[in-house]
């Protein structure tokens, strides 16, 4: 893994068939960067994508009020855990996050979340996410079951699992040793941040609808319950030792 570098912030987006949100996305993080107001890096993920992203990342970071930005590529889609792991191993800033790449969440989100950490007296010792204002009745069930179920399976409290941005200092990553391939990294992460004994603290953030395309995983319900089956089955292997306890 790459040396830290003085204090700064890597922000880490993994992209799967997003060419249609990276124009809108990188424009986004274009005009919000100078806000962040410390030295940082976006690092995009193409994530083994089949569509058009290649070629469009390559055409947007040719823009120089995107020198922060950098791509890693991913040849074969994995899933998100992997895409969003491969990114953060190569992220140089002493902070590290992640978010997704549809224009549901602000690049605001993740500098909240930066500052929130830094604001603590020991950054190491705390990992901040994003906590979602409340949705509609059949999401906010989904996401309420899902962290009622891993937090008394798993003996911690956690909510709003897979609420984004997810921001913690570089650490932990030497600890994230079995990260799941799907989307369930997010649970992992904040499992491994419990077990370590670090403070999680949230931001408030809006979750907003996607700029363009679907849901990647919640398209159909074959697909939604797919998803929601591999999670519960993950939270049972966390807690008996069959996945990567960090
Ligand atoms: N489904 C899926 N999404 C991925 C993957 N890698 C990155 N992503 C990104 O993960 C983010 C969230 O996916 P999405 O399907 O929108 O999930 P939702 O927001 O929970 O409905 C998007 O920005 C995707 O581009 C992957 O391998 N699979
Ligand atoms: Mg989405």
């Amino acid at each position: 893994m790459p040396e830290a570098a003085a204090t700064s912030f890597s922000i880490v987006l993994p992209c799967y068939n997003e060419a249609e949100n990276l124009p809108l996305l990188l424009e986004a993080y274009a005009q919000a960067w100078p806000e962040l107001g410390a030295a940082g890096e976006l690092i995009l993920v193409d994530n083994g994508s089949t569509d058009n992203t290649a070629d469009t990342l390559e055409r947007e970071l040719r823009r120089p009020e995107l020198a922060f930005t950098r791509v890693v590529r991913v040849p074969k889609n994995r899933g998100f855990g992997h895409g969003t792991y491969v990114g953060l191993r190569a992220a140089l800033g002493e902070a590290v996050g992640f978010s997704h790449a549809d224009m549901q969440y602000r690049p605001q989100d993740c500098f909240n979340a930066y500052r929130k950490l830094l604001a603590q007296p020991d950054p190491a010792g705390a990992l901040v996410k994003g906590k979602r204002a409340p949705r509609d009745l059949s999401a906010a069930l989904l996401t309420n079951t899902m962290a009622v179920l891993a937090s008394a399976v798993l003996l911690m409290p956690l909510t709003d699992i897979n609420a984004q941005p997810k921001v913690f200092h570089r650490s932990l990553l030497a600890h994230l040793r079995q990260p799941p391939d799907g989307f369930q990294f997010d649970l992992y992460v904040l499992y491994t941040a419990r077990r370590r004994g670090l403070t999680i603290l949230t931001v408030p953030v809006v979750f907003g609808r996607r700029a363009h395309g679907q849901s990647k995983w919640a398209f159909g319900l074959l697909s939604r319950y797919r998803t929601i089956w591999a999670t519960i089955v993950y939270i049972f292997k966390l807690r008996f030792g069959m996945a990567g306890r960090g």
